[in-house]
């Protein structure tokens, strides 16, 4: 039963024709047969999905080259984790679910990481596995690569199917689409069993049993009283704000997202890959003046942003509590696409249910011409101390110390950004993710892509070469040298897809900071620290790339200049001073040993 043999590659099966239901060579008596294989990616096609991202073997070897040749785009991965990543941010970007596929059990697992992340994030991904004989795995009999992937996936994924009989493929794509689309996008598993790709179809049949997923993310319409409620309390605040999160982003309601802030003049706040929705540099936004704004705001409208760790739970001190877990007084309204969220932290006073762009433009509707703009000493005494602290913010980038710092570096990188604003920005480490976030603004909706809710290391090169391949646009990955290491290898993809990423690691030479030392005084080092002085452009030229070592400012902006113009992949090593950062960057207080102190 076990079979080593790569079920994949049925002898009978013929090159495929470019384009339609694939064919099995038939005589002229018998009708027109197709598979397992080709119903997969008809089935894709037929839904408008173009990319595939994955790692091909036993069982999906065949299905990658038979996708190629069917006129998909298949990217092939080192490692399935940065494959589910590449999935996952690509559809963030499309709102089309974004297609890694694995192999069995090692490979399975290597893409789960990434999927419960997407699930995390709520972008819209499908882990396509193999998997190995059921009759096998489930009797526990030992086969190649035997695990019950069904069961393990489910915990981390919206939702999971299992296709057995060809017939079914259309059904269970088609359910996997909606689900991960649908109502707040996530993570879905579609488990694929070896036997699946060689069954035989009579092509008519198989061509009518696919689905073509109609309206697969259906609009959700506020309830009109849920609208009115918000608006009345927005217009009785005297200190407003409004907060933009990553769901904003995604929703690509961006002129009306604009429109909202512009004509109600209240300040906003955009998280992380929130930036760029309005340009960082708007008036209204209060990204500078984060501090006073989140404990002095008397109502806030959350838009597609959730009150996680990230705002502080909606709480404590960061909200004007007293104490780490008391309720600052603020009022929010929470426009969600789902009715769950609200509550999840503190009391919401009027929830918004539905998708952002329906929800915004309900919202606009409801405001009409006349809305009153918020009272001037609140707009006052925000924008007193964001020109203060942008005017403190110049003063450090314009030093120029040797080493380089974290901030002469990111004053490059803001430049080039400037320059560039359709270039699309990866961003992870810690220090080098937070620095970034404060100091590079962002000018466009969705150009800002990181490590997200979740804060996880790894994501810099699978989301990398998704950016590219999705935008055409040059990508910009700003790195730790920690964050660059989970996913490093992938620079040989960037080069042998001969992608415009230009990868910047902030090289401190270690986790936080290089200078580290071990207490003992024994020959091993930190466990926070690497290599000091290490040749991470090496990496990058070893593939054909462009490996430049930039120790001063200049260098990496002549550097960063030269990738952007050439297209070139290329890895630019920014020594930095190895003290210059702070333990886990601005979320120190979160270790529980800095808790203790
Ligand atoms: C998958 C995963 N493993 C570990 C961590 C813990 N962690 C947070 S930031 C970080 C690396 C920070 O170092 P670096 O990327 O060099 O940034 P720096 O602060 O030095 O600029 C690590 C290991 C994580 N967030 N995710
Ligand atoms: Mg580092």
């Amino acid at each position: 039963m076990a079979s080593v043999t790569d079920p994949a590659a049925p002898a009978a099966a013929p090159a495929t024709p470019p384009s339609g239901v694939g064919q099995i060579a038939a005589d002229a008596q018998s009708p027109e047969m197709t598979d397992g294989f080709h119903l997969v990616i008809d089935a894709l096609k037929l839904n408008g999905i173009d990319t595939i991202f994955g790692l091909p073997g036993i069982p999906i070897t065949d299905l990658t080259r038979k996708a190629q040749a069917a006129g998909l785009r298949v990217i092939s991965f080192r490692h399935e984790q940065n494959a589910g990543y590449a999935a996952s941010i690509a559809g963030f970007m499309t709102q089309k679910p974004g297609i890694c596929l694995t192999v069995s059990a090692p490979g399975f697992l290597n893409g789960l990481t990434a999927l419960a992340n997407a699930t995390t994030n709520c972008f819209p991904m499908i882990l396509i596995s193999g998997s190995s004989e059921r009759e096998v795995v489930d009797l526990q009999q030992g086969d190649y690569e035997e695990m019950d992937q069904l069961a393990i996936a489910k915990p981390l994924c919206k939702a999971a199917f299992r296709v057995l009989h060809a017939e079914d493929i259309g059904v269970g794509i088609a359910r996997a689409i909606r689900a991960a689309v649908s109502g707040r996008p996530g993570g879905v598993y579609l488990d694929l069993p070896a036997k699946l790709f060689p069954q035989a179809v009579e092509a008519e049949a198989g061509r009518k049993s696919l689905i073509k997923v109609v309206d697969p993310a259906p609009r959700q319409i506020p309830a009109q009283d849920a609208v009115q409620r918000a608006l009345e309390l927005l217009k009785g605040a005297k200190r407003p704000l409004i907060l933009l999160g990553k769901g904003a982003a995604y929703a690509q309601a961006d002129a009306d997202i604009r429109a909202l802030v512009e004509r109600t003049g209240i300040p906003y706040l955009p998280m992380s890959m929130a930036k760029g929705l309005l340009p960082d540099t708007h008036e209204q936004s209060a990204a500078a003046a984060r501090s006073y704004v989140l404990p002095a705001a008397d109502v806030v409208m959350l838009i597609g942003a959730r009150l996680n760790w990230l705002l502080s739970h909606g709480k404590g001190k960061t909200w004007g509590g007293k104490g780490s877990k008391d309720w600052g007084g603020q009022k929010f309204i929470q426009v969600d696409i789902s009715p769950q969220e609200a509550d999840s932290n503190v009391r919401i006073d009027a929830p918004v249910v539905g998708d952002i762009g329906s929800c915004v433009s309900a919202l606009l509707a409801g405001i009409g011409p006349g809305w009153a703009k918020p009272p001037a000493d609140w707009l006052g005494a925000i924008a007193e101390r964001r020109n203060k602290n942008v005017a403190k913010m110049a003063e450090t980038l314009a030093r120029n110390p040797s080493p380089m710092n974290f901030h002469s570096a990111l004053n490059v990188v803001r430049d080039i950004v400037k320059a560039n604003p359709d270039a699309m920005l990866v961003n992870e480490g810690a220090n080098a993710l937070d620095f970034t976030r404060s100091i590079v603004d962002m000018y466009k909706p969705r150009k800002r892509l990181d490590v997200g809710t979740w804060g996880v290391m790894g994501i810099g090169m699978g989301f990398s070469v998704a950016a590219a391949v999705v935008s055409g646009q040059p990508v910009i990955a700003i790195e730790g040298d920690s964050a660059f290491g989970f996913s490093g290898m992938e620079v040989e993809t960037i080069c042998r897809y001969n992608l415009p990423v230009c990868v910047v690691i902030l090289n401190n030479n270690g986790v936080y900071r290089g200078d580290e030392v071990n207490p003992t005084g024994g020959r091993d080092p930190s466990p926070l620290v690497f290599v000091k002085g290490a040749r991470y452009e090496m990496l990058m030229e070893a593939f054909g790339g462009v490996g430049v070592k930039a120790t001063t400012p200049a260098e990496l902006r002549r550097a960063m200049e030269d990738a952007i113009a050439s297209r070139r992949p290329t890895l630019v090593n920014a020594v930095i001073d190895e003290g210059a950062g702070t333990e886990s960057g601005r979320i120190t207080a979160l270790n529980p040993s800095a808790k203790k102190k």
